[in-house]
Formats: C-alpha cells, sequence, structure tokens
C-alpha cells in the first residue's frame, strides 16, 4: 500500500560556486523527487556564517515546502543524491559548500536515527532556517508546540538580510 503523503520543509543553503543559481537549481532537483510535490519555496535571503571555519563566504539560505509519499529516510537519501549532483564535498564540518538540504520537519514526526534527526536539532535558534520558513508557513508549529514566527521574533535578524530575487511559484 503507498505511503500517506506527509507534509515537510527542507532547508536549503550553499555558499560556493554561484550560491544563488545552486539554489535555485535545487529546486529544479526538488521538483524531480518521486512521489514528492513542491508546494511552496521561500524567497532567498543572505546570511553571514555561522559557526565553521572563519573566512567562510556568506550564504544563500532558504526553504521549501514537499508533500511527500516517501518515507523520511527515503526523503534523505534523495535530499543527499540532489547534493551530490551539485558537487557537494564533505571536507570540515558546517564548512563552506555548493548545498546543504536538510530535512528541517517531516510532519509532526519525532525521529532520532542514526541518520537523520527530526526536526533538525539546530532549526529553533538559526534565522536564516526560520525566517525563509516564517514566510512559506507563519502559523507552522513545530511537534513540541513551538511556533515559528515566535521562535523567530526570539532570535532576531541579526546576521540575514532579504534579496531582491523573489522565488514564490510552487
Ligand atoms: N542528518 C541528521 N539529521 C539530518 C536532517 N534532519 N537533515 C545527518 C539532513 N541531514 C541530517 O550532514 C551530516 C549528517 O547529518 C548527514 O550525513 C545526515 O545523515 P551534512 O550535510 O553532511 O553536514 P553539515 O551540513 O556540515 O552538518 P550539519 O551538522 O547538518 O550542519 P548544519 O546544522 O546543517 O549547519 N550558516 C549560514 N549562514 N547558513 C547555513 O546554511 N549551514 C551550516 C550547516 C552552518 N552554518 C551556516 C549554514
Ligand atoms: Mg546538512
Amino acid at each position: 500500500m503507498a505511503n500517506a503523503a506527509v507534509t515537510c520543509y527542507v532547508g536549503i543553503g550553499s555558499n560556493l560556486a554561484n550560491p544563488l543559481r545552486q539554489a535555485q537549481r535545487a529546486i529544479e532537483a526538488l521538483r524531480a523527487i518521486p512521489a514528492t510535490r513542491v508546494l511552496a519555496v521561500s524567497p532567498w535571503y543572505g546570511s553571514h556564517p555561522v559557526g565553521g571555519p572563519a573566512g567562510q563566504p556568506d550564504y544563500i539560505n532558504g526553504a521549501a515546502c514537499l508533500q511527500t509519499r516517501l518515507a523520511p529516510e527515503a526523503l534523505l537519501d534523495a535530499l543527499q543524491a540532489i547534493e551530490q549532483q551539485q558537487g557537494r564535498e564533505r571536507h570540515t564540518r558546517w564548512g563552506a559548500r555548493t548545498l546543504d538540504l536538510d530535512l528541517l520537519l517531516y510532519g509532526n514526526q519525532v525521529i532520532n536515527s542514526e541518520r537523520l534527526v527530526v526536526p533538525h536539532p539546530r532549526l529553533a535558534g538559526r534565522a536564516f532556517v526560520l525566517a525563509p520558513l516564517a514566510d512559506i508557513a507563519p502559523r507552522l508549529l513545530l511537534p513540541n508546540g513551538c511556533g515559528v514566527a515566535s521562535l523567530l521574533s526570539q532570535v532576531g535578524m541579526a546576521g540575514l538580510w532579504s534579496l531582491d530575487t523573489r522565488n514564490t511559484d510552487a
């Protein structure tokens, strides 16, 4: 029997090799994941790097809302395949990257497997994740009942700025 469709949120980050183009290509690749539809894409933000080695370039960040019939780890496989297609190399934790796709939320599920932790463990403290999420889902609640808009107002917008390029088509 087919899995029920689940609403998910994916965080998108890039700070190498034309980051805005990388982010836009990632949206096209998300649209091609089997058994999955892209329901909304946030506007893009610029952000100063959080953590990682000093001197890395600024990031482009955004988020997408998907509806999928894939199980969580199958969706992670698809996200990692897209990262690989776009030349992702893993050298240093939080180091510069062509593309990072994080599974932020998978329905209301709490997942703690070896490969996958959902909600994404650093979601609630990061403006570069919360701002685009609040743009596409202002009333969204985490499984623990916290609202993304209220988390964003606690975290603030320091180190984050809106870009003019809009990407609001579904
Ligand atoms: N993994 C576990 N849970 C998840 C999940 N929910 N989504 C595992 C995706 N992956 C998940 O990830 C390492 C491992 O996490 C994966 O193999 C997967 O099985 P990775 O993408 O290889 O490495 P990473 O991204 O460097 O590590 P991590 O800890 O996920 O980093 P974060 O938290 O994603 O932070 N600053 C700005 N301004 N903008 C950014 O986008 N991103 C980071 C990366 C740091 N600083 C940033 C930004
Ligand atoms: Mg990651």
